[in-house]
C-alpha cells in the first residue's frame, strides 16, 4: 500500500467479494460511497448498494472519534469491518480498500472482474501531518478544468489534500474577475513562448492562454471537495505582475504599455504602491477568495524586485511618509493590506518566505520555499508553516543526472530524485520540539515554466509525488522497504493513464 499505513497485521483467511457490493454507513458518508461507488463502475462495472442496518453487508462502517481527524481502521474477516473519525477517514479507508485489490481496480476504463479476493487483516491508520499539499503553476502554463480534476483525483489517490493553484504571473493570468474584464482579455494570452532553456534565449511565436471563470472554478471547488481535496488559490502580487500590468498599465510604475511576458524569470515590472493600486489589489484578491468560499488564501509574496520603486518619484514620497529607509519595506503595504482584509473576512492567509523579510501580520501562515531554515525561522517567530523547500520539493528541478531529462528549470546539480524525496523529514532539522506544532505539514510545487503539457506534468510529478505522499502522510521509512511498495503501486498508475517517469530509465531502456 502506497502511502503505507501507520499499523497493521494479516490475519489467516481470505474474503471473496462480488458485485453487487453491500455497504452501510453513516448517513453523512453518502456522499463518499458515491464518489467509490462511480470509480468502482468505470474501472470494473461493479454496483454499490447501501443497505441498512439490519440488512446482510459487504462492508459495514461505523464512526468512531478515537481514529482521530481522517484516521480510519480496517478489519478484513468474513466482511469489511470499518472505523473512521469522519468523512476523510471513511473515504480513505475506502481508498486502502482498492489498493488491497488488483491494479484494476484503479483504471479509468471499464475491465471484466468477477471477482475480489482480499486476505484478512487488520489496519489502524492516521496521518501526521494535516497539510498535504501540491502546488500547481498554472499560469505559465495554464491547464484546463479537465486536466486539474484529473489532478485532484490523483491527490486524492495518494492521500493529499491540498491543491494550491498559482492563478497568475508575469507569463498570464488565469481567473477571470468580471469588474476587471482586461486582466483575461488582455492578461490570460501571450504572444510565444522560450523554447528550450530560457537561457537559449529562443522563443517561438505561438499564442498562448486561458483561463478559469467563476463556473470553472466552482466545478474545480466541488470536484475537489467532494474528494477531500481543498483548493487553494494564489494571486501573487506586487511582484510577478506583468500580465496584470499589460492590462492595466495604470498600476505599473512606468506607465509604458507592456506586453504579458514571453519570457521565464523575473520581470521588474511590478505594481507601483499609489493607494488606488492597492485598493484594485484588495479588491481582485477578495474577489478571487470569493470563488473559493471555504479555502486559506495564499497573497503570493515572492521575488519582487524594487529597481522600479527605487526610481519612482511617488515610490520614495510613499517612503518618506511612512518613515521606509529601504524600498523593500513597501511590498510590506500590499502584505498587510491583504492579509488584515482577508484576516476580517474569516479567512485564512498564506504567503511565501519572502514576506518574513519585513513585518508579518500574526496568523499569516509561511510557506518556506528558499529553504528548510525559512522553515525554522518562521517557526520560531510564532508562524504556522507549510514546508516547501525548493531543494527536496521543486518538481520542476531534473528527476535525475541521466541525459534523457528534459530541459528543467535549473541545470545539473539541481537534481531530485524520488529516493531524495523520500528522506525529507517534514519537521526541518534544527526546529526545537517547542515549535515542531507550527509546522502544519509541505508541499510539492509544480511550476510549470517547462511543463507544458498533462504529459510533462505527470513526468515531473511522478513517482517524486508517490514518495512525497508518504514522507507527508507520515509513514515514510526505509528506501530499501519503499522500492518494491512504489514498483507495485506503478501498476496502480498505470491503470489511472498516468504517463510517469520510470523508476530507473538506464535499467528499462
Ligand atoms: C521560484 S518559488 C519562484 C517561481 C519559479 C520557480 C522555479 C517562488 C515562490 N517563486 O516563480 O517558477 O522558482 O523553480
Amino acid at each position: 500500500m502506497l502511502p503505507r499505513p501507520r499499523g497493521g497485521e494479516g490475519r489467516e483467511g481470505t474474503l471473496t467479494l462480488r458485485s453487487p457490493l453491500r455497504v452501510r454507513c453513516d448517513d453523512a458518508w453518502r456522499e463518499d460511497l458515491e464518489v467509490f461507488a462511480t470509480d468502482l463502475a468505470g474501472a470494473v462495472g461493479w454496483t454499490v448498494r447501501r443497505v441498512d442496518d439490519g440488512e446482510d453487508c459487504d462492508i459495514d462502517a461505523r464512526r468512531d472519534g478515537g481514529c482521530g481527524s481522517e484516521g480510519y481502521r480496517v478489519r478484513v474477516g468474513e466482511r469489511i469491518d470499518i472505523a473512521a473519525g469522519d468523512a476523510a477517514g471513511f473515504s480513505y479507508a475506502l481508498t486502502a480498500l482498492r489498493q488491497l485489490g488488483p491494479a484494476q481496480l484503479w483504471s479509468r476504463t471499464p475491465s471484466e472482474l468477477a471477482t475480489w479476493t482480499l486476505d484478512a487483516l487488520d489496519l489502524v491508520d492516521a496521518p501526521s501531518f494535516a497539510w498535504r499539499g501540491v502546488h500547481l503553476d498554472v499560469a505559465r502554463h495554464f491547464f484546463d478544468v479537465a486536466a486539474v480534476r484529473r489532478l485532484i483525483d490523483l491527490l486524492a489517490a495518494h492521500r493529499l489534500n491540498h491543491l494550491h493553484l498559482h492563478l497568475n504571473d508575469d507569463q498570464g493570468w488565469r481567473v477571470e474577475v468580471p469588474a476587471w474584464p482586461g486582466l483575461t482579455t488582455v492578461g490570460a494570452w501571450r504572444s510565444g513562448s522560450p523554447v528550450g532553456h530560457e537561457h537559449d534565449d529562443v522563443r517561438d511565436d505561438v499564442a498562448h492562454g486561458g483561463f478559469y471563470n467563476a463556473a470553472d472554478v466552482a466545478e474545480l471547488v466541488e470536484h475537489a471537495r467532494r474528494r477531500h481535496v481543498r483548493l487553494i488559490p494564489e494571486i501573487d502580487l506586487p511582484g510577478h505582475a506583468q500580465s496584470l500590468l499589460a492590462a492595466y498599465p495604470q498600476f505599473g510604475n512606468t506607465g509604458a504599455p507592456l506586453e504579458v511576458w514571453t519570457h521565464w524569470g523575473i520581470s521588474h515590472h511590478v505594481l507601483n504602491v499609489e493607494a488606488a493600486t492597492l485598493e484594485f489589489a484588495d479588491e481582485v484578491v477578495r474577489y478571487v477568495a470569493g470563488l473559493f468560499p471555504d479555502s486559506p488564501v495564499h497573497i503570493g509574496g515572492d521575488e519582487c524586485p524594487s529597481v522600479q520603486w527605487e526610481r519612482s518619484a511617488a515610490a520614495r514620497d510613499v517612503m518618506d511618509q511612512r518613515g521606509f529607509d529601504d524600498p523593500r519595506q513597501l511590498q510590506g503595504l500590499f502584505t498587510e493590506r491583504l492579509t488584515r482584509s482577508l484576516l476580517a473576512e474569516g479567512r485564512a492567509v498564506l504567503a511565501w518566505d519572502e514576506v518574513l523579510d519585513a513585518e508579518v501580520i500574526p496568523g499569516t501562515t509561511i510557506c518556506a520555499w528558499r529553504s528548510a531554515r525559512k522553515g525554522v525561522e518562521a517557526a520560531e517567530r510564532g508562524f504556522d508553516v507549510i514546508m516547501a523547500p525548493m531543494q527536496h520539493l521543486y518538481f520542476d528541478w531534473l528527476s535525475s543526472d541521466g541525459p534523457e531529462e528534459p530541459v528543467a528549470v535549473a541545470p545539473w546539480p539541481y537534481v531530485t530524485t524520488w529516493e531524495k524525496v523520500y528522506g525529507v523529514a517534514v519537521i526541518p532539522e534544527g526546529l526545537h520540539p517547542a515549535h515542531h506544532h507550527h509546522v502544519r505539514g509541505a508541499q510539492a510545487q509544480l511550476w510549470t515554466e517547462y511543463i507544458d503539457s498533462v504529459a510533462r506534468l505527470d513526468y515531473m510529478a511522478f513517482p517524486r509525488l508517490c514518495a512525497f505522499s508518504e514522507v507527508v502522510w507520515g509513514t515514510g521509512g526505509d528506501v530499501e522497504e519503499f522500492r518494491p511498495r512504489l514498483e507495485h503501486h506503478l501498476r496502480r498508475l498505470d491503470a489511472m493513464g498516468v504517463a510517469y517517469r520510470a523508476l530507473d530509465p538506464a535499467r528499462d531502456r
